[in-house]
């Protein structure tokens, strides 16, 4: 499946899709992303049922264009979000942190397009003989829970491997990175800490500051030790976390803890030193907030002349 086709099965215009983005992709962002031809998600991470639901209706009040749903495997509300995506009617799913196995079933047969984010060749291949509809391959790049491959190492080694169409993630803030993406194989992208910048993104002003003058050192990963790594910006919080990593007296309980909340302490309380600011290494590149529509236009004229521009490059060799 091209990229045409695919956009025309998921009722796009354009081949990008915003991540699924926990106490970050909510309505407001979903919606003004899938108004302006992308595909929005909502993120049922921080939700329960009934705060998912209304966070779905809400959506439906700002578009009639289609939008998905991110479910998070790890959260404890998963099995409770993976039955209200079906009794929603939700159109497109992604998941998560996790092997999707077992609500596979229940979704196909409600019909729901299941994209599940894969870090590696082996779970994409698993997937897809469960009957994915696509994969995200996503890179270490990315922010929040990553795998260990790049982007550029996982994205053609996942195209090589499925015959589902693959969208790539991790690293990708602009023109460049969809026409690169799409050059590797990908059907499309998803892009996470550009739209985290959006002006419809209603995280704290602080948080997208910190993005806006990171640079393209200024992430960091945490949680090796408790097995599910964190791509985050440094922060004294960040850096005690990692400390504590290190120190064998401290506990995997004490540092679960210590991470508890910090998400929503960052995008929601503005809490820029002892919250977890979640963003991927390409926040070094992202340098203004622009409305989801000025995001998507700038990001398929830049690919379009990308495009040319190697075009004409490798013609003339
Ligand atoms: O899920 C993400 N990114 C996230 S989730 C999150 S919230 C969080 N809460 C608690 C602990 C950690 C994070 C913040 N950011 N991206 C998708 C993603 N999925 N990245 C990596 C994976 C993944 C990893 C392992 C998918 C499947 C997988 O499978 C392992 C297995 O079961 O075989």
């Amino acid at each position: 499946m091209n990229t045409v086709e695919f956009c025309r099965a998921l009722g796009i215009r354009y081949p990008i899709i915003q991540g699924g983005m926990a106490w970050v992709s909510d309505a407001n962002l979903a919606a003004a992303v899938s108004n302006a031809g992308g595909l929005g998600l909502i993120a049922g991470m921080n939700c329960d049922k009934e705060q998912l639901r209304q966070e779905i209706a809400a959506a439906r009040t700002l578009t009639d264009k289609p939008f998905g749903v991110n479910v998070m495997l790890l959260s404890p509300h998963a099995g409770e979000v993976a039955r209200l995506v079906i009794e929603e009617k939700i159109p497109v799913i992604t998941t998560g942190a996790g092997d999707p196995g077992l609500f596979m079933a229940a979704w196909l047969a409600a019909g729901i397009k299941v994209i599940p984010v894969i870090p590696s060749v082996a779970l994409a291949k698993r997937v897809a003989r469960m009957g994915a509809f696509a994969v995200v391959a996503e890179g270490g790049e990315s922010g929040g829970h990553i795998g260990d491959l790049t982007t550029m190492a996982l994205l053609p080694q996942v195209c090589d491997g499925v015959d589902i169409p693959v969208i790539a993630a991790g690293g990708i803030g602009d023109g460049r990175g969809l026409a690169a993406a799409m050059i590797l194989g990908a059907a499309a992208v998803q892009m996470g800490t550009r739209f985290m910048v959006a002006r419809e993104c209603t995280i704290d002003h602080g948080y997208k500051e910190k993005i806006l003058k990171a640079s393209d050192t200024g992430t960091m990963v945490t949680g090796r030790r408790l097995g599910h790594p964190v791509r985050l910006l440094k922060n004294a919080f960040a850096r005690e976390l990692l400390a504590k990593e290190y120190d064998s007296s401290i506990s995997n309980q004490e540092l679960e803890n210590m991470a508890a909340d910090s998400l929503r302490r960052a995008a929601k309380e503005g809490d820029l030193g002892g919250g977890s600011l979640l963003a991927g290494q390409i926040a070094g590149l992202i340098k203004k907030e622009q409305t989801a529509a000025e995001i998507i236009d700038e990001v398929m004229a830049e690919a379009e002349k990308a495009m040319r521009n190697s075009q004409f490059a490798i013609h003339n060799c």
